[in-house]
């Protein structure tokens, strides 16, 4: 298999340049943040930066001129001390991955953006996620820097998120290849913890093993935060701390991903330690049965709404089945029962933007993910596949993976 490399990433600035039609784009990579005293997060990039250049370091930028067909990967400013001290990105090897050969420095490249806004009114960029100012967390302020500086030099600041999340949403051969080994390195794990089920006693061994997994492959890594839950803590939808003791009889949660050449797997199944409860095997062939059902609806052309609306239904109907709710119209218990959607996108970032499609086309990967969590009952099951629209319906990329209890 190939490793995303030069080419890769020329063809995907090629995509972004018929689209600019003419105009000018720059991105910001991400810069590095703090975790604690002198130490630094792990880095990870920005996912359009790297689908665009491969660069896997912080603080670069690129410019994309699409009238002059040229692009520039801008380097930062890096003192004595820091170039001793971190591992930087070599400028030959930036030159290599990105396949982009001129290399400017920020002073250069803002002399160049200074002359280009006298040609150019308009410079694009891409912009921060949508709804950022509801999430609770600090955005990285990498992209906030360069809109300033863009905002101070040309007259119009326009977002080009939306256009690349449309070309990065429908994935190449190449693309498909990445996913589908990250999706067998994650599965392959899975299949290993409950070959080796009986042996564990707290979470956090799973945990260890699933990484141990992903690394010993030459995998990056998780691609998110591992989630292995076990018992009450299954009821959690995002539970991470991974630290209790497995009970008998109760649920295991696993949603897990592995990230390969850049790219995402997110597969979650719910496994019983030892002989499951009865309640337990009820709900998840509920869930199991309902995700069947929903995987079966995807096909090319499919609007997204009624997509979304069938989902509900079935939802509602396996829920009313269970005498979980009165009716179907008891939205209030069924945003309950089933707190999050139960589909996103998959790429380069785990819950990757579709570009806000109406309908599913071919070459988009998706999750399909059910689940019903029982609050009162201290229970959950969740089953998460991976699903690439095909030209004719859809191909479930994670289905050799056992979804029994
Ligand atoms: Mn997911």
């Amino acid at each position: 298999m190939k490793s995303p490399d030069g080419s890769f990433f020329a063809h995907n600035r090629e995509k972004v340049m018929e689209k600019l039609q003419g105009g000018l784009l720059v991105v910001a990579g991400y810069t590095a943040m703090q975790l604690t005293n002198d130490e630094q997060v792990p880095f990870a990039q920005e996912a359009t930066f790297w689908y665009l250049t491969g660069v896997e370091f912080p603080n670069w930028w690129l410019i994309i001129d699409s009238k002059r067909r040229k692009s520039w990967l801008v380097e930062p400013a890096i003192d004595d001390q820091h170039r001793i001290f971190e591992e930087s990105l070599l400028l030959d090897n930036a030159k290599e991955i990105s396949g982009i050969t001129d290399i400017i420095s920020k002073d250069e490249a803002m002399s160049m953006l200074r002359t280009a806004s006298r040609l150019h009114p308009i410079v694009y960029m891409v912009d921060l996620p949508d709804h950022s100012e509801s999430f609770d967390f600090t955005l990285n302020p990498a992209i906030r820097e360069l809109k300033d500086t863009l905002i101070r030099t040309f007259k119009t600041v326009r977002d080009f998120r939306l256009e690349i999340a449309k070309i990065r949403a429908i994935k190449q051969t190449s693309e498909l290849e990445w996913m589908q080994s990250a999706i067998d390195l994650t599965g392959a794990g899975i299949k290993a913890v409950r070959e080796k089920l009986p042996k564990y006693t707290y979470e956090y061994q799973i945990e260890a093993d699933l990484t141990q997994t992903f690394r010993y492959a030459g995998a990056s890594g998780h691609a998110f935060e591992p989630i292995v839950s076990s018992g009450a803590s299954t009821a959690t939808v995002h539970y991470f701390s991974n630290n209790n003791r497995l009970k008998k009889g109760g649920p295991l949660m696993l949603d897990i991903g592995a990230r390969v050449n850049g790219y995402a797997a997110d597969i979650t199944r719910t496994i019983a330690v030892g002989k499951p409860t009865k309640r337990l095997v009820q709900i998840h062939a509920a869930v199991r049965s309902a995700q069947s059902e929903i995987i079966e609806l995807l096909r090319p052309g499919l609007l997204i709404t009624d997509y979304q609306n069938s989902v509900d239904t079935i939802m509602k109907r396996h829920l009313v089945d269970l005498r979980l709710m009165k009716n179907i119209d008891d939205n209030t218990a069924y945003r309950t029962l089933l707190p999050h959607s139960v589909s996103h996108g998959l790429g380069i970032d785990v819950h990757e933007a579709l570009g806000r499609p109406d309908v599913f086309l071919p070459g988009m990967v998706l999750t399909v993910e059910p689940g019903i969590y029982l609050q009162d009952e201290k229970l959950g099951v969740r089953i998460e596949d991976d699903i690439l629209i095909t030209d004719t319906g859809h191909k479930n990329l994670s289905a050799k993976l056992s979804n029994d209890l």
